[in-house]
């Protein structure tokens, strides 16, 4: 796996050869596709919720995030369209929601739905911009594929790298796991004795600051940089020095969950795994000690990352966003990890600083989504964008972040029901600056409403009560007209079309 680093490296030095030249053959694609234009370093961390301390109330440590929050905008109530990898990550880099990428699980790819369309990346590649993958940006099975290509997209870019550390390669067997030998799908941590560089998010900021370096010697090339991050997913795996600054004394679990869950309905908790009942309270604090030492890790890889962007004298001219794919759960109503359509598992961190976002240190209130980066990103660059894309243009809130924008996000996600037809149904969530309204398809499997101005924790359902029926009825027909809008022109969800590219890349 080591040698896989070493060729993929190889491989992206061509590359580079490659693009480096091209310039010199071909002088006017420097006027044609203008010096000017910004770069983007578009920053993921996987399956990050917005626990870090330049949110309210956050308990992970991230100087470096907190830092690059006071340099631009963060938003405070950013959502995923799905609160899983694979249909979340389609959607975020093909500006659709999950109803127009046809992708509502993992290990699938929108090649396989709607094969035309271009994603975030591509569309940048396409007017001249260098695009270049580090890590994890679609679906990985983690940490299976770590070290691979994963389910990716080849047409989105230039250059990709998939290093491997000591965390994929040396550490599973230490590794603890609620379910023994198996670390992807399952709570499991390790304190590693082994430094930073080591693991596989130390070699990814290692590799982008690499390529950081050498796209500065072409200010006439403007790049797209995309640096998708494996932590904190499970395995939590995080060197030993990170977790001193949690200690589990001091780490305070859920309270109250019985009483919590009496007002919902069976799918709310349908995310719920049985192996989470092996779960004691020692056991939850470890594991959100672990949680928590992955993200300050991961921040510090991030820390590395700009130093080396200013260092390189790049930061005046590169749009840096920092995201996640989803949120996460650390014990609240009795769930742990995704896959549920409460607060901490749809919302997501999202900070954005460089050209074109002027207000500093302030915090955009306004619900927005995933799916905006899209038309954001093009719009800020001026790169063609295509034009079915269903997100908004954030640039309005990147310069006054008390705009409004479109006043709601939207997440879906589905779940089974065993002997029942259809059995597969959807569960839809409204999200406005005040409200949140949850229907389980179509509200025939359940109806959840929370006033986050009084309940920020989602632990009082107010659906069916009388007093708040005239808005629960407002807030049930705005959630379906946002529905209709997800659908694309032909007004049915794209399927699967086995032959055009199965992808299999994700087994060295
Ligand atoms: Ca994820």
């Amino acid at each position: 796996m080591r040698s896989l680093h070493g060729l993929n490296k190889l491989r992206s030095i061509h590359v580079l050869q490659w693009f480096l030249v091209i310039g010199q053959l071909f002088p006017q694609m420097e006027s044609a596709f203008g010096a000017t234009r910004p770069n983007v370093l578009f920053i993921m961390a996987d399956d990050l919720n917005a626990d870090m301390d330049c949110y309210p109330g956050g308990k992970a440590q991230t100087p470096h995030l907190d830092r690059l929050a006071a340099r631009g905008v963060r938003f405070d109530r950013a959502y995923c369209q799905f609160p899983l990898c694979g249909p979340s990550r389609n959607s975020m880099l093909c500006g659709l929601y999950p109803n127009a990428t046809g992708i509502m699980r993992n290990s699938q790819i929108f090649r396989q739905t709607i094969p035309s369309h271009h994603s975030l990346p591509q569309a940048f590649r396409l007017e001249g911009y260098v695009s270049a993958r580090v890590g994890k940006l679609y679906h990985y099975n983690v940490p299976k594929s770590v070290g691979t290509n994963g389910h990716d997209d080849p047409a989105s870019w230039e250059i990709e790298t998939n290093p491997a550390g000591c965390d994929r390669l040396e550490e599973e067997p230490f590794i603890f796991s609620l379910k023994p030998g198996q670390f992807g799908g399952t709570l499991s941590w390790y304190a590693s004795p082994q430094p930073d560089e080591k693991h596989t998010d130390g070699m990814l900021a290692e590799d982008a600051i690499w390529l950081l370096e050498r796209f500065a010697k072409r200010p006439d090339r403007p790049f797209f940089l995309a640096l998708g991050f494996y932590r904190p997913h499970t395995p939590y795996v995080a060197p030993k020095c990170y977790f001193g600054a949690y200690p589990t004394a001091s780490i305070r679990l859920v309270e109250g969950v019985q009483e919590d869950i009496q007002d919902l309905p069976a799918m709310a908790l349908g995310s719920h795994k049985a192996e989470h009942d092996l779960l004691t309270d020692p056991l939850r604090r470890e594991a959100i000690q672990a949680y928590r030492a992955s993200v300050s890790f991961m921040d510090a890889q991030v820390g590395r990352v700009l130093q080396a962007l200013e260092r390189l004298g790049l930061s005046e001219e590169t749009i840096v966003v920092f995201t996640s794919d989803h949120g996460y759960h650390l014990g609240e109503h009795g769930l742990w990890q995704k896959m549920s359509l409460f607060e901490e598992s749809a919302r997501v961190p999202l900070i954005m600083a460089g050209p074109g976002v002027s207000a500093h240190g302030e915090v955009a209130p306004a619900p927005v989504g995933l799916v905006d980066l899209y038309p954001t990103l093009t719009a800020l660059c001026g790169v063609q964008a295509p034009a079915d894309l269903q997100g908004q243009n954030l640039a309005l809130m990147l310069k006054n972040p008390q705009a409004k924008g479109r006043g709601y996000a939207l997440t879906q996600v589905t779940r089974t029901r065993k002997g029942l037809q259809p059995n597969r149904v959807m569960g839809y969530s409204l999200r406005t600056e005040r409200w949140r309204l949850t229907l389980w398809d179509d509200q025939r499997e359940g109806v959840e409403l929370y006033d986050h101005s009084a309940d920020p924790a989602e632990q009082h359902n107010l659906a069916g009560k009388a007093m708040w029926k005239d808005l629960q009825d407002e807030l049930m027909q705005k959630l379906r007209t946002a529905v209709r809008q997800t659908l694309p022109a032909s007004g049915s969800v794209p399927t699967l079309r086995q032959p055009i590219w199965p992808p299999n890349l994700t087994h060295p």
